[in-house]
């Protein structure tokens, strides 16, 4: 492709040169690289998650005790992992001989972390296995290490799937970049009460503004739509967290 010019800011205005760290540049290869090598569709939708934040909320202090902080995101990590054993597409690989696909069998989800470094995405392992709390607990150890950047490689590798969630920023959509290897990734904005008609009238409920971006060679819109229900549906109504 051909590349972008040169040009000397300076000639327009003061300006500051600040080296980039190793993380920003290892953010910049894999960006390109997966934007140049993926074509990305990205399909949006909204879970009405009044019930969960209601649950969440009473739990809270309950969570406290053990010392976790529930936010939404280890529910979203749950749903996702379910969602990817019942949607075996998107837990999956294209390999490198662009003759197979990689089903895996196991589900490890990775988070975005965004640290004053740069972008890191450690992995949560297992992540079917966890209940909410295991989830936030590791999550939060995993997060707090990539901010004080004590990850180790082996803690940022092997995910299936991520998860980046601008949640705690703001925003009400964005189309995130998949992570190759994997096939897709689910981007995560800010709840937000909105009014929906309940055939009668309409309800201030909870909306959550899911984002899933996938790679068009390996899954197809219909498989996203499905995958996409699904997820949503398990955050809508979260006791089919436990089927
Ligand atoms: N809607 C509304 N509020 C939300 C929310 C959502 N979707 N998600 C989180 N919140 C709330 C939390 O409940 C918390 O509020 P309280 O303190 O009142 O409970 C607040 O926002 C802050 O949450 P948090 O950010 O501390 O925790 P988290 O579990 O949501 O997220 C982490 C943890 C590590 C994912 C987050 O800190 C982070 O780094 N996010 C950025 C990811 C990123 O950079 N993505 C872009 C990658 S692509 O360039």
């Amino acid at each position: 492709i051909p590349a972008i010019p040169a040009v000397d800011f300076s000639k327009f205005g003061e300006t500051e040169m600040v080296k980039l760290s190793k993380v920003d540049k290892i953010t910049r290869d894999n960006m390109s690289r997966c934007w140049l090598n993926i074509p990305h569709v990205t399909q949006f939708d909204e879970a009405d998650i009044t019930e969960l934040e209601a649950f969440r909320k009473e739990m809270k202090d309950v969570a406290a005790k053990e010392g976790v902080k529930l936010t939404p995101l280890p529910f979203m990590i749950k749903a996702a992992a379910i969602a990817l054993k019942r949607h075996q597409k998107f837990n999956a690989s294209l390999h490198h001989d662009g003759e197979h696909i990689v089903y895996k069998k196991y589900v490890n989800i990775g988070i975005a972390v965004d640290t004053p470094n740069g972008l890191m995405v450690p992995v949560i392992k297992d992540a079917d296995k966890k209940s909410v709390y295991e989830l936030s607990r590791e999550a939060t150890e995993l997060a707090g290490k990539a901010k004080d950047r004590k990850l180790k490689p082996n803690e940022m590798q092997g995910a299936c799937f991520t998860i980046s969630s601008l949640g705690g920023i703001g925003g009400t959509g964005f189309t995130p970049i998949v992570n190759a290897p994997e096939v897709a990734i689910l981007g995560v904005s800010k709840a937000d009460i909105k009014p929906r008609w309940n055939g009668k009238e309409f309800e201030p409920r909870m909306m959550l503004p899911l984002c899933l971006s996938y790679d068009h060679r390996a899954i197809n819109g219909g498989d996203a739509g499905r995958f996409l229900t699904e997820l949503n549906g398990l955050l809508s109504d979260i006791r089919r967290l436990l089927l």
